[in-house]
């Protein structure tokens, strides 16, 4: 009887509801008082580099924690490792961190794979307390938590407000606007158009138009580059293979009166049952599970990848960070507020995989991150200008490393490693404080070296500023 009834009128829902919802609030009161846990939100769209960085990071702090002079507690000689833990959210699978560091740190090493579902890593670090009036005990513990998922799922997140119907305008008025989607878009919209919204719907029909519309996102995904895979589940399912709830697309035929009460089983009804049912099972849940609880924020950002892609893709980073980054409660807010609610009091955007680039355009290429971030909207640091934000170049597995070519008067500096196992040396490119308009960008690009370098064959594999991204990650917990 229980899957008849909408969630809310569901006693066994509610009641787990109002159940989870204490414990969290139990849990969230207890977090404050005593300043000992930490959620880390780890955000980045598909491939821009989290599991690498949640290994990397993992893998130093539990092997080689003293390389991380840039982390205070190391600098000032205070910290004593960490351990990893059983995960905070026991329903939760754990992040197969044994085969993830066996992977980026094994000789030869290798990248790992594309992630396919949720998984939680938990940490415990442990240093020496600073000796202070109110210090009662000599060490210190926190625990962190971060969680790992597939990036296309957060994408998603936007649906969390919007109808079935501003999805489908919504998405309709992206397609126009842009050239890529449109023209690439025809075969499933065509099919899509013809659909009228008070007609009996015929499952097979939706399937087909579900297959065609998902067709086109892959392809989006692996030959346009866009980042705007809406929603995500249909390329990366996870538990929803299959799933009824994935039969529906944005109404692209004549859009029905609002009030017009369809009846049900209609085109209309049936797509806008399935958005709702997805919109409340898999993004509403993912959200919970992955974001409603974290204390401060990592976006990894590929800029690099997109810059190559070309001005659209690029602005279309900007646009989705935006719209993703409206998803979550900033503000420092008092020591009250954080007893009763959980709000995000940092942030870092990590321009990733800055190996790529020789060191001395890594501060360009933090520019361009910001300018990128700020460009896009009025930002978060506007929006909730309590929160500290701030802006990095990382690199959780370094690829390169620098040498020297020529002697004499022509000796210079060139970043070297391998791609596809042939030696490349580099120099002289520049990378752009901001996106370069019109003909600027075929030139800039035509003048660029975008590198996919190999890992090391040796191993050992190093990082870039992971230690400051702690450092500031973790600020005033340790
Ligand atoms: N050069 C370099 N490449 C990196 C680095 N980190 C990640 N990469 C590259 O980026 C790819 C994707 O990294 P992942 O860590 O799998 O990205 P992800 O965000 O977890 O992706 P999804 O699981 O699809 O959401 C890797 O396979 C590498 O090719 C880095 O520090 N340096
Ligand atoms: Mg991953």
């Amino acid at each position: 009887m229980s899957d008849l009834l909408p969630d809310a009128l569901n006693p066994f829902w509610l009641a787990g509801r109002i159940a989870r919802g204490i414990g969290d609030t139990v849990t969230d009161m207890r977090d404050a008082i005593t300043g000992d846990h930490l959620v880390i939100g780890l955000t980045g769209l598909s491939g821009n580099g989290k599991t690498t960085f949640l290994t990397s990071l993992a893998h130093f702090l539990l092997n080689d924690w003293r390389s991380l002079v840039g982390f205070p507690p190391v600098r000032e000689n205070r910290f004593l490792g960490a351990v990893r833990c059983e995960q905070t959210d026991s329903d939760m699978p754990a992040f197969r961190l044994d085969d993830a560091e066996t992977a980026l740190f094994g000789t030869p090493p290798c990248w790992p794979e594309p992630t396919l579902d949720i998984s939680e890593l938990t940490l415990e670090l442990r240093c020496r307390n600073e000796k202070g009036l109110f210090t009662f005990s000599d060490t210190k513990s926190l625990r962190v938590d971060f969680i790992d998922y597939p990036g296309e799922w957060l994408m998603d997140l936007p649906l969390l407000s919007m109808s079935y119907r501003e999805w489908s305008e919504g998405y309709l008025a992206l397609i126009r606007s842009d050239p890529r989607l449109s023209s690439s878009a025809e075969s499933w919209l065509s099919r899509a158009q013809g659909l009228r919204p008070g007609d009996t719907a015929d499952r097979s029909a939706v399937r087909q138009a579900v297959s065609e519309f998902t067709v086109w996102l892959r392809r989006l995904k692996t030959e346009l580059g866009c980042s705007h895979i809406q929603p995500g589940r249909f390329v990366m399912p996870g538990e929803f293979h299959d799933s009824p709830l994935l039969e529906f697309i944005p109404w692209a035929g004549e859009m029905p009166d609002e009030h017009s009460g369809l009846p049900d089983g209609s085109y209309w009804q049936v797509m806008e049952h399935h958005y709702s049912e997805y919109v409340s099972k898999a993004v509403l849940r993912f959200y919970e599970r992955c974001f409603s609880r974290i204390d401060r924020q990592i976006v990894l950002v590929d800029c690099l990848k997109a810059l190559e892609e070309g001005p659209a893709c690029y602005r279309d980073i900007g646009t989705s960070l935006d719209s993703i980054s409206r998803n979550f409660s900033y503000g420092a807010g008092s020591f009250l507020m954080r007893l009763f609610s959980r709000r995000i009091d940092r942030v870092l955007y990590a321009a990733a995989k800055c190996d790529t680039v020789p060191p001395d355009q890594h501060d360009s290429l933090r520019r361009l991150l910001r300018n990128t971030v700020e460009k896009a909207s009025d930002g978060v640091s506007f929006r909730a200008p309590s929160v500290d934000t701030e802006y990095l170049t990382i690199a959780s597995a370094q690829c390169t490393r620098l040498g020297i070519l020529g002697s004499g008067k022509s000796e210079r500096q060139v970043l070297c490693g391998t791609e596809n196992g042939k030696a490349f040396h580099l120099s002289g490119i520049t990378v752009p404080e901001s996106l370069p308009e019109g003909s600027e960008y075929e030139e800039w690009k035509s003048s660029f070296r975008f590198l996919r370098p190999d890992l090391p064959a040796e191993g050992g594999v190093r990082q870039i500023r992971l230690d400051q991204a702690l450092g500031f990650l973790l600020d005033g917990y340790l």
